[in-house]
């Protein structure tokens, strides 16, 4: 599938960047973070990785893959990079449309020795429409349940892409420190892949410091095998989802209030804290209200002050 979908290669034109992850289902963007973040954030994440390490409260995964969690809290530059490039928002508008919200923000460090993470597709929450059979229950599916395949299977659909994730590549990914590794075309398979079969067909998205790599919630992928001694992949997701679709972080709870109290309004639309629409009179679009009411003033339980 690969060859006939072509190689995805970086660009600065936001057009082929759209047309691979369409027929590729994802796209390399070069030139994305400023020069300056991108120092910082090296920074950042190597002091965050060694603090959380030499603390024991550090998330390796396949080996030696450090995930840094919920980076918003950690530091200023992770939030710049929300809003640091109208590249960025233009393609996730070009698969979720105009509204969306931020579901998760991680830094994946892969690290020498480590091995491929299993083969996943980010939305493996959509489960696949096979036609008559009954569907999961929503809320049953599991990444350790959902119906798998490591082929394509002709009739099969997805849900519609209602996930993009963004990966900053904060040092250069190649094909030998563990760039991501994807199955070009698989958005279009209508499966979930099956985490540990060995995909011939996959190819690293190889990507200068700097750059953005973006996916749609279908496409398999997966963190790619770092073969250095000496080098760390350093890369911030930021995953968005559709407007009706729960994130997987709940900001307004999980944010520092040191970071929660200096959001602008468009930080805050993006991070969840504004309604999208709702069912009864709080919050229905037609009021015009951006955000609900805070709990402090909510009605509550009320009764008449005079009963005759
Ligand atoms: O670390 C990577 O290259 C990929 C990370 C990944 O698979 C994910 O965030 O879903």
């Amino acid at each position: 599938m690969s060859e006939a979908i072509g190689i995805v290669s970086p660009t600065r034109d936001l057009e082929i960047a759209k047309a691979n992850l369409d027929e590729a289902g994802y796209c390399i963007i070069s030139g994305v973070i400023p020069a300056d973040l991108r120092g910082r954030l090296r920074a950042r994440l190597v002091d965050q990785a060694a603090a959380e390490t030499d603390a024991s409260i550090d998330h390796r995964q396949d080996g030696n893959t450090q995930w840094i969690a919920n980076v918003l809290n950690k530091g200023a530059a992770f939030l710049e990079l929300l809003t640091c490039a109208d590249e960025s928002h233009e393609m996730v508008r070009h698969v979720l449309g105009d509204d969306y919200v931020l579901s998760c923000s991680n830094a994946p460090i892969a690290g020498p020795g480590n091995s491929r993470m299993a083969m996943h597709a980010d939305q493996f929450w959509t489960p696949s429409l096979e036609g008559d059979r009954p569907t999961p229950r929503l809320g049953d599916i599991r990444f350790s349940n959902v119906a798998k395949s490591a082929e394509f299977e002709p009739g099969h659909s997805l849900f519609p892409a209602c996930m993009v994730t963004l990966m900053w590549t904060v040092t250069d990914f190649t094909r030998a420190n563990g760039a991501t590794l994807f199955v070009p075309g698989s958005h279009r398979s209508g499966m979930q892949p099956q985490h540990d079969a060995t995909f011939l067909d996959a190819v690293p998205a190889e990507a200068p410091a700097g750059s953005l790599i973006l996916w749609e919630g279908r496409t398999w992928h997966a963190t790619g095998i770092n073969r250095t001694t000496d080098e760390f992949r350093l890369g911030v997701t930021q995953n968005f989802v559709a407007p009706m679709i729960r994130p997987l972080v709940n900001y307004p709870y999980s944010l520092r209030s040191e970071v929660a109290e200096r959001l602008s309004e468009r930080e805050k639309e993006l991070l969840g804290f504004t309604t999208w629409t709702a069912y009864g009179n709080e919050g229905v679009p037609a009021q015009r209200m951006r955000y609900f009411k805070p709990a402090s003033a909510q009605t509550g339980e009320m009764s008449p002050t005079s009963r005759d």
